[in-house]
Order: C-alpha cells, then structure tokens, then sequence
C-alpha cells in the first residue's frame, strides 16, 4: 500500500470545477497552509536557502541580480520546498487535469519588493520565450502545449502587493509567437509603461514576441486574484497572465512561488545540456524532474528520485510506463 493509497482525503478537482478550469484556464485559490504557519516557515527558508552549497545550479549562473535563475529549482535541494511540490493538496487537482503520470520540472521564486514594475502580460507553451530553445515538448502536439503552474503564495498579494492578473478564458488561442526572440536588457527594469501601467519581464518586453505588433492586451478582461499567505491558485501557462506592480504602500514584498507540471509523456529540455535566459546560464548536468505522482514516460526525461541533501521525493515511482493516457490542454483523452 502506497502513502497515496492510506489517504482519506482526495483533493481531486470536482467535475464542475473542472469543467469551469478547462472553460477559465484555472483554478483555485486553494488553502494549503495556515496564514501564521506559512509566515512562520518563509522567514525560516528565507534563511535556509541563502546557503546555496547544495543547489543544483552554481552562483556564477546568475550574471544579473534582477532575476536569478541561479535560484530556479531550489526544491531540488531543499526540503521544504521538495514536500511542497508533492503536496497532494496540489498533485491530486492537478493530476485531475493532467492525468496519472506527473512530473514537476520546474519551480521559480516570484518576488516583488516595494515599487517593483508588474509582469508583462505573457503566455507560455514551450518556454522557448527566453532561451530560444523549447524547453517542453509535448508528444500529441508539439507545437501548443503549456504547462500547469501552481502558484503559491508565501506572503499575502494583494492589488497593491502585485498579485496576479489572469484574462479568463485566454488559454486555447496564442497572442505571443515563441520561436521570436526577446532582446534582454537590465536597463529595461523597472522603466517602462505599458497602457499607463508599470510592467516588464525580468529585462525583457514580452511585446517582441507578439503575433500582431499592433494588438495590445485587453485590461478591461482582467482579473486580478489577489491571495492570502498560504494559498495556492492552479493555471495554464497559456492563460493570459500579468501583475500589478507593487505600490509600495506596505514595506512587506510579495513573494510567489511557482511549480510547474506535465504529464510524464512530455520532454523535458529535449537535447539540451544548458539554458541561457534572464542574464545568466544554468548547466543541466545536475538537473533532475521529479515524478510526484505515477511514473515517467519519456526515457530521455532526466529524473530526480532524492534531493542533492539525500531527502527522497514523495511521489511515484520514478521508472516505468503509463497506464491510461493523459488528457490534453482541452480536456480531451487523446486518441
Ligand atoms: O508572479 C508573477 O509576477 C509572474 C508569475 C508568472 O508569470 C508565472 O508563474 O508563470
């Protein structure tokens, strides 16, 4: 009998939730920690992953302090955020969407401080935005597939924090073309308005890569979800999605962090040995997904059964075949 089997509770999307997650785009908010616990175990980790000895990516990965992707993947040596990304409050909804096989293959911190710029409204299939290179290729559909992306905040956010912003109902049509390149610039950060709004993409300006030059996004659509500490909020990464700046009105930053799945079918940076985006460049020699939920599918998938710290991952087996197949963005069971 697995841990999964002994549960007694299922956090499975219902099927009116998820007929409105597939009409939306997401889900949620969620809780998942008490708003004084998750505070309480940030101010912790906040500490803990200062020490970067075990993280899979080297300092020098980051060349620009604006975002630090030398800090994407901490679950990979971190304990706390690896029993995150296992949560079964949040794999069994997204298993719900995404079907029995899931892997997680990659987390980011989303900080912003007080008078930071809001993110570029933007969408992502294949995460090439940045890197020029697909990072995840889905196998049905090579060209449109996305990822789920589990956001969850560490702090509250709220409109003034910079929370969130979605346009429901945006995940099935691309706005943005990713084989484009965006030009990254620093100097960029924090200077530039959009439609009387303050908002960049960590030195890049996610317009580049519109497929009309001439469109612009359509705030009135927008929603913003604003969140208490300890939520979490379930999304497509082809969802239109943007945030407010952070006002400054509170000294408090907004911290999100953002997990992201697929189901084990999908390859994971196919043929890439190192990613170069946001001013700085990982090697993936120690980078590992992490099967959270049944087992990998793709036998070239890199996989992490343990963290560099030797804490093993509670989730499937991390070899094997999948029984049923997953379903696609749309919700349908491909052929
Ligand atoms: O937190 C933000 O401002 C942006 C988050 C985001 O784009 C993502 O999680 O994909």
């Amino acid at each position: 009998m697995t841990a999964q089997d002994s549960r007694t509770a299922d956090f499975s999307l219902t099927g009116e939730e998820l007929a409105e997650f597939h009409r939306q785009g997401y889900a949620g908010p969620f809780a998942l920690y008490e708003p004084a616990d998750i505070k309480g175990i940030w101010r912790r980790e906040r500490v803990r992953l200062m020490d970067r000895s075990a993280a899979v990516y080297g300092d020098g990965a980051a060349k620009s302090g604006i975002t630090n992707i030398a800090n994407y993947d901490r679950h990979l040596d971190n304990a706390f955020l690896a029993s995150h990304i296992c949560r079964p409050e949040i794999v069994d909804r997204v298993s719900s969407i995404l079907g029995p096989n899931l892997l997680c293959w990659r987390t980011e911190f989303f900080p912003k401080y007080p008078g930071d710029e809001g993110t570029d409204w933007h969408q992502a299939d294949t995460f090439a935005n940045a890197s020029g290179s697909p990072q995840i290729v889905w196998p049905q559909d090579a060209d449109f597939g996305g990822t789920i992306t589990v956001w969850c905040a560490f702090t509250d956010a709220t409109t003034e924090m910079g929370c969130l912003q979605f346009m429901p109902g945006t995940h099935l049509t691309m706005f943005y073309d990713e084989t484009k390149r965006m030009h990254y610039d620093p100097k960029k950060v924090n200077s530039v308005q959009k439609d009387g709004v303050r908002r960049g993409f960590f030195g890049y300006d996610y317009r580049e890569l519109q497929i009309d030059p001439d469109w612009t996004p359509d705030e009135s659509r927008a929603v913003s979800m604003e969140m208490a500490a300890g939520q979490f909020i379930v999304f497509w990464s082809t969802l239109m999605h943007a945030s407010h700046p952070h006002l400054g009105k509170t000294s408090d930053m907004r911290m999100g962090f953002a997990a992201r799945y697929v189901p084990g079918s999908v390859r994971i940076y196919p043929g890439l040995d190192a990613v170069e985006e946001y001013g700085g460049q990982i090697s993936l020699d120690r980078y590992g997904a992490v099967v959270v939920r049944g087992a990998n599918e793709y036998p070239g998938n890199r996989i992490a059964t343990h963290t560099t710290r030797g804490d093993r991952f509670a989730g499937g087996s991390a070899i094997g075949h999948a029984d049923p197949p997953a379903q696609d963005r749309s919700g349908r069971t491909p052929p």
